[in-house]
């Protein structure tokens, strides 16, 4: 089944992440990492193989992107100066970055406890995978790779409004976890930085998420297929949304603006926290009365074909 590349990055769980730091420990045997789980992006271990797997994967989403992906992050993209020609320097990135939004990317060697990635994001500092995956992953990958981590989410960090999201979000998630509350969270951070979508001033839809951004076929599906709901963004309403990893998003949450989604975000959880505890989740499929729906889904089991069709296109 074809999927976003990194669904596994945000359904963290204590046993999967054991899976995955058993996995990177043959990867990573003699790499030193530091107590905070960052070390030295290892340059030279990139095979000429891995930067030709950059090369194709971002030659795609060029093509794909203008007129889908929102105009930050293509000004972003831009800004950065992120080449097709191979798999980046996260230094010379962090410096254009940091000029721009005051943040920088520290190198990992993959998912890192919650804690330490909240912990991150709330001094502006992006964790970013070293590696990137194999030519026979190209369309599915559970775990973040560099291409998902820098095409992804580094462009957006360029902008002010998102880049301040991003850091209350890891401050949220520091304060979350102390509430027993991280599962709310984490649906909003899957909903919004992961599979957000915006209508921009025109009314066009446009991506935001970064697990479309860095998906071939997720972001075309997102914004052309009948199958998936599209409904205005609210943040109690995300934060009792299940999700689902094994497949495209049967429901995209849409935002105004960024300034929208920091607004909405600003305010003091705790009381939310409280207030969800009382109400049902909604299932990932589901459209609620209250809700201010752009498209109803036809949802459909085979995504309305399209999924099918377009799997090896
Ligand atoms: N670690 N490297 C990395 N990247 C992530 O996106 C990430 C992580 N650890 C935890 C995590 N995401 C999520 O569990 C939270 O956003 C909820
Ligand atoms: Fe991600």
């Amino acid at each position: 089944m074809q999927s976003s590349c990194t669904r596994g990055a945000i359904s963290l769980r204590v046993s999967q992440f054991r899976r995955s730091t058993m996995a990177l420990a043959e990867r990573h045997d003699d790499l030193v990492i530091r107590a905070d789980y960052t070390h030295d992006q290892p340059l030279e271990r990139y095979t000429a193989e891995d930067h030709a797997v950059w090369r194709d994967l971002f030659r795609r989403q060029a093509a794909l992107l203008p007129g889908r992906a929102c105009d930050a992050f293509l000004d972003g993209l831009k800004g950065l100066g992120v080449a097709a020609d191979g798999v980046p320097d996260f230094e010379r990135l962090s410096d254009v970055l940091e000029k721009a939004t005051g943040w920088r990317i520290v190198c990992v060697p993959g998912l890192v406890p919650d804690a330490i990635f909240f912990g991150h994001l709330a001094t502006r500092r992006f964790p970013v995978t070293w590696w990137i995956r194999k030519r026979s992953q190209l369309d599915y990958l559970q775990e973040p790779d560099c291409f998902h981590d820098i095409y992804g989410h580094v462009p957006l960090l360029m902008n002010p409004v998102f880049a301040d999201y991003m850091q209350a979000y890891g401050k949220g998630g520091l304060k979350a976890a102390g509430l027993n509350a991280l599962h709310h969270l984490a649906r909003l951070y899957w909903y919004t930085v992961e599979f957000g979508l915006i209508e921009q001033k025109n009314g066009d839809l446009r991506i935001y998420g970064s697990g479309i951004l860095s998906s071939k076929t997720e972001s075309v599906f997102c914004l052309d297929s009948n199958a998936p709901n599209r409904i205005r963004f609210d943040l109690i309403r995300v934060m009792r949304t299940r999700y689902r990893i094994d497949t495209f998003q049967k429901s995209y949450f849409v935002i105004r603006s960024f300034d929208e989604l920091f607004d909405a975000t600003r305010p003091d959880f705790t009381p939310l926290y409280a207030q969800l505890r009382d109400q049902p989740d909604f299932g990932a499929a589901d459209i609620a009365l209250q809700d201010s729906v752009i498209t109803r889904g036809t949802l459909d089991a085979k995504q309305g074909g399209w999924e099918a069709a377009t799997a090896d296109a």
